[in-house]
C-alpha cells in the first residue's frame, strides 16, 4: 500500500511538472484526485486493510492527497501567472501606431451634376417635383399628345407592365400630373429615373435619368425659353457659352427645337471633343403644344408655356469627358472616385 501510494505520488508530481497549460493541470486533478481517480480507487481498496492498520493507511492516503492538492495549487498559480504574462505581452497596445484611415465616400458624378442643375433652376424659382416610375399609359403618352400608334410607344422602346401601365419613358409624366392638379403659374423641374427597352452600349442603357422643366403662365414666349436655356448653359458650362436652336419635332411641343451649346473645350472653334463642329448637342425643348395644355384642363387661349428635357447621363459624360456611359453604372470606385 505504502509503495503504491508513493508511486502514485511520484507519477502525479512528474506529470504536474510536465504540465504547461492550466487545462492539462485539470486533467491531472481528475486523473488522480477525481471520483474515479487513482487515489480514490486506492481508498476503495481499504476494505482489504486490517482494522488496526486502517487509521495509519488512512492517514497516509490523506497526506498524499493533501500533498498532491498543494502541489496542484502551486502549479496552478504558476501557470496562471505565466498565462497572464503572455496575455499582457501579446495584447499590448502600441499607442504610437498611426491611426487607421477612414475612407470617405463621395457623390456619384451623376448626383453632382444633378445637384448642380437643380441648384441653377431653383435659383430661377423652379420647384423640384417627383413622381412614380411606374406610370399609367395616359400620363406617360396620351396626356403628352403621343397617340396610340406613335413610334415612341412601340414595344421596342417601352417596358409595358400591362395595357394601361408602363415604366415611364420620360419624366414628362410627372409634369402631366402637375398640370392636371394645379393652376398656372407653374414653374417646375422633374428629374428622375426613366426606362427604355434599349440594348446597353456606350450611349444607351435601359435605365437612365432625365431632367425635364416646365413653365406655364400668361404671356410665356419662345424668348423666355431662349433666355432660360442660355442662362442655364452659361451657369453649367461657363459664362462664355453660346447656344444654338435647331428646328426639331416632338409631339408634345410646337414649335420644337434641339439645342446645342458651344464646345466648352475649344470655345466653338472645333476640336476633337466636339468632332470639329464647335457645338455639343445637349437638350430638346419647345412651346407646350396647345392640345397638351387643353387635355390637362389649362386654357391655351389664356396660358402658354415652354418645356425642355435633358438627359442627365449625357451631361455628366460631357462635363467629365467620360466616353462610355457604362462606366457610370459599374460601381467601380477606383473609376468613380476620380470625379
Ligand atoms: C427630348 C427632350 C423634351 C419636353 C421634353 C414636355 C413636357 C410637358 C409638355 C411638353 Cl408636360 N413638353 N417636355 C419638351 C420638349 C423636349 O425632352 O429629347 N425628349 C425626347
Amino acid at each position: 500500500m505504502k509503495e503504491q501510494l508513493e508511486k502514485i505520488r511520484q507519477e502525479a508530481l512528474a506529470s504536474m511538472e510536465r504540465a504547461d497549460v492550466l487545462d492539462k493541470l485539470n486533467d491531472i486533478r481528475v486523473a488522480y484526485l477525481g471520483k474515479k481517480g487513482e487515489l480514490t480507487q486506492l481508498l476503495k481498496g481499504m476494505r482489504d486493510v486490517s482494522a488496526e492498520e486502517r487509521p495509519k493507511v488512512g492517514q497516509m492516503v490523506n497526506e498524499t492527497r493533501q500533498a498532491l492538492e498543494e502541489a496542484l495549487e502551486k502549479k496552478r498559480a504558476e501557470l496562471q501567472a505565466k498565462a497572464q504574462e503572455m496575455q499582457l505581452a501579446t495584447e499590448v497596445i502600441d499607442v504610437t501606431l498611426p491611426a487607421r484611415k477612414h475612407s470617405f465616400g463621395h457623390r456619384h458624378p451623376n448626383t453632382t451634376v444633378l445637384e448642380e442643375v437643380e441648384r441653377i433652376f431653383v435659383g430661377m424659382g423652379y420647384e423640384i417635383v417627383d413622381g412614380p416610375e411606374i406610370e399609367y399609359d395616359y400620363y406617360n403618352f396620351e396626356a403628352l399628345n403621343i397617340p396610340k400608334n406613335h413610334p415612341a410607344r412601340d414595344e421596342q422602346d417601352t417596358f409595358y407592365i400591362n395595357d394601361n401601365i408602363v415604366l415611364r419613358t420620360q419624366t414628362s409624366s410627372v409634369q402631366a400630373h402637375v398640370m392636371e392638379t394645379r393652376k398656372p403659374p407653374i414653374r417646375i423641374l422633374s428629374p428622375g429615373r426613366v426606362y427604355r427597352s434599349d440594348e446597353v452600349d456606350a450611349t444607351h442603357s435601359p435605365s437612365f435619368h432625365q431632367i425635364e422643366g416646365l413653365v406655364i403662365d400668361k404671356n410665356i414666349t419662345f424668348a423666355d425659353l431662349k433666355g432660360t436655356l442660355l442662362e442655364f448653359s452659361k451657369e453649367l458650362f461657363g459664362p462664355d457659352t453660346r447656344i444654338k436652336f435647331r428646328p426639331h419635332h416632338f409631339p408634345f411641343t410646337e414649335p420644337s427645337a434641339e439645342v446645342d451649346v458651344s464646345c466648352f473645350k475649344c470655345g466653338g472653334k472645333g476640336c476633337r471633343f466636339c468632332k470639329g463642329s464647335g457645338w455639343l448637342e445637349i437638350l430638346g425643348c419647345g412651346m407646350v403644344h396647345p392640345h397638351v395644355l387643353e387635355m390637362s384642363g389649362i386654357d391655351p387661349e389664356e396660358y402658354t408655356g415652354f418645356a425642355f428635357g435633358v438627359g442627365l447621363e449625357r451631361i455628366t459624360l460631357l462635363k467629365y469627358e467620360i466616353d462610355d456611359m457604362r462606366l457610370l453604372y459599374e460601381n467601380d470606385t477606383r473609376f468613380l472616385k476620380q470625379f
